[in-house]
């Protein structure tokens, strides 16, 4: 960088061989971090290793990604061996074999008839490619009145304009204009004053998913081309579908020929049950589903989105020649991306890691349920290898107790993920149980030493 007529500040801390100024960090408090830096140099199975040499245990799968664990040697090997062999192949109007096989496999793993995959590279590009299959679908169905999206508070549905217009929380939208037109929300689902402590689906709130009748009243079923939920809610602090709810939405999509997207850029993968999706998991199946993280276990950037059989086949018509869906990405199905993802595929299987969840869930559930009566704790609550911890905030602090906590569990070697003052835990599902409990122990000591 030239610093001629460059107002820029001084960099205000230093890597062993340069700045740590420039690299604008998303999500964060970039700020603090660079007065007080936090990085880490390597990683391996259930552990990453710290600058200093520390060992710290991922409670979190680095960002709900990392399902198999870090640094797997059958997805290193694939993934070394493709960037040898075929860098790079254009993505449109050309092919690779290994983007045809992933799209094979994971359409095995979905649930009844979404059998075609469209690639990404993001979970934020999956939502934002859901939505336009879904406006094109009605379009050439005949219905293009169908451009109106629902979506959900405290939804989070990546950073794209599509995927913040129809997520659910304030200060993703709030600095970013007028985003998409025509979204309405559904309210979320978190009640505690009814379902605290829950194991699993909570008891209260299946009628919430009424409100769309409601949403289709005031527009007519006949705009509405989607609603979009994510089974879990991760970000937002891991809020559970109440018992019945899931399946209600489905019903009244049905009823109104409305699409129903489930996102499971969260939950795929394992990570609620033995089970490949939380569609599968739950029993109800969505139109769409948009995925990305495990689907590579965080190595190799990646998103897919799974449609109904019926989708692709209405696109498949018009003289053959003719490009059918006017939307992709240099980088859909990328070789190295796909041979990750096959390897990935290959080792949730051969380890048995959607099993392992099922196996594992209950320990998850007794451990996390053991924090109950420690200060600051109003809520428990989990499914799966998720767990989620509510504490109460500090007045006119918010956020600030529960990111102390993760500081505190830093420092002790637990890596945990904070979202207001939630505490959300998703570990690699290849966690052992006496990890399990290095987890709440730590947690648990950390927890009591708050402010
Ligand atoms: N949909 C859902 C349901 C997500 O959880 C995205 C879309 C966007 O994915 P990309 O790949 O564009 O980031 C997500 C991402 C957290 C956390 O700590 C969650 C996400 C990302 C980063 C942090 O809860 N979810």
């Amino acid at each position: 960088m030239s610093t001629l007529g460059s107002t820029a500040t001084k960099p205000s801390a230093k890597l062993a061989n340069g700045s740590l100024e420039e690299f604008w960090m998303p999500f964060s408090a970039n700020r603090q971090f660079k007065a007080k830096p936090r990085m880490f140099v390597s990683a391996k199975d259930m552990h990453y290793t710290t600058d200093d040499g520390r060992e710290v245990l991922d409670a979190t799968a680095g960002l709900w990604c990392c399902n198999a664990g870090h640094s797997r040697p059958k997805i290193v090997d694939a993934v070394q061996k493709q960037i040898a062999e075929l860098d790079y192949a254009p993505a449109f109007q050309m092919g690779h074999p290994k983007v045809f096989q992933l799209a094979e496999r994971l359409a095995a793993l979905m649930p009844g008839s979404l059998d075609h995959i469209f690639f990404t590279n993001s979970g934020s590009e999956s939502v934002d490619t859901a939505l336009k299959i879904a406006l094109a679908y009605h379009k050439i169905n005949g219905q293009e009145g169908r451009t109106r999206f629902v979506g959900r508070e405290r939804g989070y549905h990546g950073v794209g304009f599509g995927g913040i217009s129809v997520g659910g929380i304030g200060n993703n939208r709030r600095f970013f204009g007028s985003m998409l037109t025509g979204v309405d929300h559904l309210p979320h689902t978190h009640d505690l004053s009814k379902n605290a402590y829950s194991k699993g689906m909570p008891e209260h709130g299946a009628s919430l998913a009424d409100d769309l009748e409601n949403i289709v009243a005031l527009h007519g079923a006949e705009t509405i081309a989607a609603v979009i939920v994510e089974p879990v809610a991760g970000s937002t602090g891991v809020l559970m579908p109440p018992k019945g709810y899931l399946k209600r939405l489905r019903e009244l999509c049905t009823k109104h020929g409305i699409l129903l997207i489930f996102d499971e850029v969260i939950t795929a993968f394992g990570r609620v049950g033995n089970a490949a999706t939380a569609a599968e998991y739950f029993d109800v199946q969505p139109d769409i589903i948009t995925m990305a993280k495990g689907l590579t276990s965080g190595t190799i950037p990646m998103g897919a989105v799974a449609v109904d059989a019926k989708i692709y086949q209405a696109f498949m018509h018009g003289p053959e020649n003719a490009i059918e869906l006017f939307h992709g990405y240099t980088y859909s199905g990328h070789p190295m991306a796909a041979a990750a993802g096959l390897a990935t595929l290959d080792t949730y299987e051969e380890e048995g890691l959607f099993a392992r969840t099922a196996e594992l869930a209950p320990y998850w559930e007794a451990a996390l349920h053991g924090l109950k009566g420690l200060p600051h704790v109003i809520d428990l609550r989990n499914i799966g290898l998720i767990g989620a911890i509510e504490l109460q905030g500090i007045e006119g602090k918010p956020t600030e107790r529960a990111f102390n906590a993760f500081l505190k569990c830093y420092d002790k070697g637990v890596l945990i993920r904070t979202t207001g003052d939630i505490i959300a835990l998703s570990p690699p599902l290849i966690i052992s149980k006496q990890q399990i409990d290095i987890i709440f122990d730590t947690i648990s000591a950390v927890i009591k030493d708050l402010d």
